[in-house]
């Protein structure tokens, strides 16, 4: 039976045309990323052809229907190494037509040179793909990736293709799977759904030739013209615009900072944004008072559409810069500055709250939480802090949540009559945390020393109770330094 390349052809362009139906794509010109498939089952034969030979026809085919002020570029994966060079054929994934307008016949001279050799490396051939788009402003990206089988490198393609959403740029694939089975059928349409695309399934040729003819031909009327829209304010050149997300609804409370540090508004937990937009390197000033103990979190979140880019800083009572610079620049992402104060005595201290960026300008719709956790020690409001003369009194009991934070340490003091045996034991919620826990007398005697026996295991250990009483430091044993809450139980027993 002859094969009609044109309905594999038919579906290639139908591909690209549903995406030229949604409304977010009725204006702009398309870049258009064809994966092919050179591995070695495309040597395979389907409905009595070689499948290879009938995707290059329709490949062939295809470059004549593409609409006018496209720009095309074809990527073929698993053509260059046989199957016995399996290390190299999984890094084979090579645009032989760089992204740009279609000549259709240097791009058919393309396309018969395509062979079947290797194996099928889609995830790679997929982060591959997204460097064959200009990323020129205004371009909406597609990949039409074209397979007839499952990935064999071991990526995960599908995970890659949320990736590409997650990261911002967004990219609508269309899977096509040549004579595939199920589990291949799985892959491409996940990869397909993950990025608002469609699969394509081109076994049942008949049933799916005319389901496609009818939806094309309703894809080819015109779309009812859109209503006029106002011009969006003056946006500044910068990254590519890419598909919109659709809106969602906006929170937190509108705010406004100070200037400078010297009229910096105060600012208590909760979510907000600002009532305007930043400049580039503009800052609106925010104070907020942190108790030792507690740990401070600035959470920003840059808007879905307008400006990507958010900031947020935190800042000492001296001026001097708690965290690193901290950015975002990709939509509808959050990012975090922290700090946890402690060893610093009972009085709270002020921080400042810097919000906004020094590299883009920042839309007043980026969405910020300011967070004040309580990351105290031994059921107090504090941190018990790293000295004997200010130690934290504890009685026997337990402790559920204490901290222990980045270059903490914690000392607590015990009650207990001389002669008696005190056990400590502490438990990190850490599961890479390493403990210590350390006996003193009041003259800071070391009186034992203990630490957990693995990572994220607890530290225990126990000591008799000289005159004057005992004291004992938790702190994070070599190379562990993360912030953990602990577990800690005391008790008290009479010498045996
Ligand atoms: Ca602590």
């Amino acid at each position: 039976m002859r094969v009609d390349p044109r309905k594999y052809l038919f579906f290639l362009v139908w591909a690209v045309s549903i995406s030229a139906s949604s409304p977010a794509l009725a204006q702009g010109n398309r870049e258009i990323a064809i994966v092919f498939d050179g591995s070695s089952s495309m040597a395979g034969r389907m409905e009595g052809k070689i499948k290879l030979d009938i995707a290059k026809d329709a490949l062939s085919e295809i470059v004549k229907d593409i609409p006018a002020g496209s720009r095309v570029a074809l990527r073929v994966y698993g053509q260059r190494f046989s199957v016995d060079e399996k290390e190299k054929s999984c890094q084979d994934s090579e645009a032989i037509y760089p992204m740009g307008a279609v000549d259709a016949e240097s791009f058919a001279r393309k396309v018969a040179s395509i062979r079947a050799r290797g194996y099928t490396p889609i995830a790679f051939s997929l982060t591959e793909a997204v460097k064959d788009f200009t990323g020129e402003e205004g371009w909406k990206r597609f990949i039409i990736l074209v397979s007839d089988g499952l990935e064999t490198c071991g990526g995960d393609p599908c995970q890659v293709a949320r990736d590409m959403q997650a990261a911002g740029a967004p990219v609508v694939i269309h899977g096509i799977g040549f004579s595939v089975d199920d589990k291949a059928r799985e892959q491409l349409t996940c990869i397909a759904e993950a990025t608002g695309g469609k699969y394509f399934d081109a076994r049942d040729a008949g049933g799916l030739l005319s389901s496609l003819q009818t939806i094309a031909k309703k894809e080819r009327e015109p779309a009812p013209a859109p209503p006029a829209k106002p011009p969006p304010p003056s946006p500044a050149p910068q990254k590519p615009e890419y598909l919109p997300p659709p809106q969602k609804t906006r929170f937190g409370k509108e705010i406004r900072g100070g200037r400078y540090y010297e009229d910096a508004v105060p600012i208590a937990p909760g979510q907000y944004r600002l009532d305007h937009d930043l400049r580039v390197d503009e800052y609106d000033y925010f104070k907020i008072a942190v108790k030792n103990g507690q740990q401070l979190r600035v959470q920003y979140t840059t808007p879905d559409e307008g400006r990507p880019s958010a900031g947020a800083l935190i800042h000492t009572a001296d001026r001097l810069s708690v965290t690193a610079d901290a950015t975002l620049n990709t939509r509808s992402k959050t990012g975090a500055v922290s700090m946890e104060l402690f060893d610093k005595g009972k009085d709270p201290l002020d921080f400042y709250i810097l919000i906004g960026n020094k590299y883009e300008p920042q839309s007043k719709n980026a969405l910020i939480d300011v967070f004040l956790d309580d990351h105290f020690d031994g059921g107090s409001q504090g941190d018990a802090g790293p000295k004997l003369e200010s130690a934290l009194e504890v009685k026997a009991g337990e402790y559920e949540s204490n901290w222990l934070s980045r270059g903490d340490v914690d000392t607590f003091k015990m009650g207990a009559e001389p002669g008696q045996v005190v056990h400590v034991k502490a438990m990190p919620a850490g599961e890479r945390s390493h403990m210590e826990l350390i006996f003193y007398n009041e003259d800071r005697e070391k009186l034992g020393g203990f630490s957990s026996k693995d990572r994220g295991a607890a530290v225990k250990g126990n000591a008799k109770v000289p005159e004057g009483g005992v004291y004992f430091q938790i702190k994070h044993g070599v190379s562990s330094d993360a912030s953990t809450s602990y577990r800690m139980k005391v008790e008290v027993m009479a010498p045996k």
